[in-house]
């Protein structure tokens, strides 16, 4: 069932630079190698899912979207690297990817992971990529009241350019900034619980959950695709009985 795949990470004329660590990265560096002009709107090309040198069962493209500063890149750094960017902030340029293999009840999912910029200029990039995502994180910073606020306005841009079905989950991030908190854990359950969707605190710092939320989202995507009418899944309630096995809340 497995297969692999030789090409790496490449997109023809508009490949995707490599990390300076050298690993699979979808980087579109500053002079937009990536980015097609159609139509006077600038378009990123879309690398095709198959492309990876890692045996997979299934795969799936994420979108990580929110404000800028709200720690979309430092999650999936954690996620992918186990590690935490500290030291002054980069802002993501147009849009980044990695790839990563889970294994899922025995079932080896890939998830595409796409890093898009919060900056409000490269807007109509990120909203070229919305229709081909299967899930999608929306971050904010507890910290930041104002990511906070915007989650209403990236909610109604989800449904405006997202797929009908897209998995999405909220994600409050910073969690470990406990003296700068200004958003409390309860409001962001109350909004989310607002808007019907699934919701949890991360860390990318401390790794608070980071690795519980893509696992969510990989379980219920993969569950999507198994149509086992036989099993059920529900998203939060997976993620509710996860965070107590943690200890965690
Ligand atoms: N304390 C703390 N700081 C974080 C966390 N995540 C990110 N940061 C910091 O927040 C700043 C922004 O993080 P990024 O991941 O670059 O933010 P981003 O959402 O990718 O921003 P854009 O690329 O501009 O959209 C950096 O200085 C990070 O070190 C976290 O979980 N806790
Ligand atoms: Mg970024």
């Amino acid at each position: 069932m497995s297969r692999k795949k030789s090409a790496k990470g490449k997109v023809g004329a508009n490949s995707p630079s490599k990390s300076p660590s050298g690993k699979s990265s979808g980087k579109i560096t500053k002079s937009y190698p990536g980015i097609a002009p159609l139509n006077g709107v600038v378009h990123p090309s879309r690398p095709p899912i198959s492309n990876s040198s890692e045996f997979y069962d299934i795969a799936f493209k994420v979108m990580l979207v929110g404000d800028s500063g709200v720690g979309k890149t430092c999650l999936l750094v954690r996620f992918k690297d186990g590690a935490f960017l500290a030291g002054s902030f980069i802002s993501t340029v147009g849009i980044d990817f990695r790839n990563k293999v889970m294994n899922i009840d025995g079932v080896k999912v890939k998830l595409q992971i796409w890093d898009t910029a919060g900056q409000e200029r490269f807007r109509s990039v990120t909203h070229a990529y919305y229709r081909d995502a299967h899930a999608l994180l929306l971050l904010y910073d507890v910290t930041n009241r104002a990511s906070f606020n915007n989650v209403q306005a990236w909610l109604s841009e989800i449904h405006e350019y997202a797929q009908q079905d897209v998995v999405l989950m909220l994600l409050g991030n910073k969690a470990d900034s406990t003296h700068e908190r200004v958003v409390k854990r309860e409001d962001g359950e109350k909004l989310a619980k607002e808007f019907g969707v699934p919701f949890m605190e991360t860390s990318a710092r401390s790794g608070l959950n980071v690795e519980l939320a893509f696992t969510a989202v990989a379980r219920e995507l993969k569950h999507r695709s198994m149509k086992d009418p036989s099993e059920t899944f529900k998203l939060q309630e997976y993620v509710n009985k996860e965070m107590r096995g943690a200890g965690c809340c």
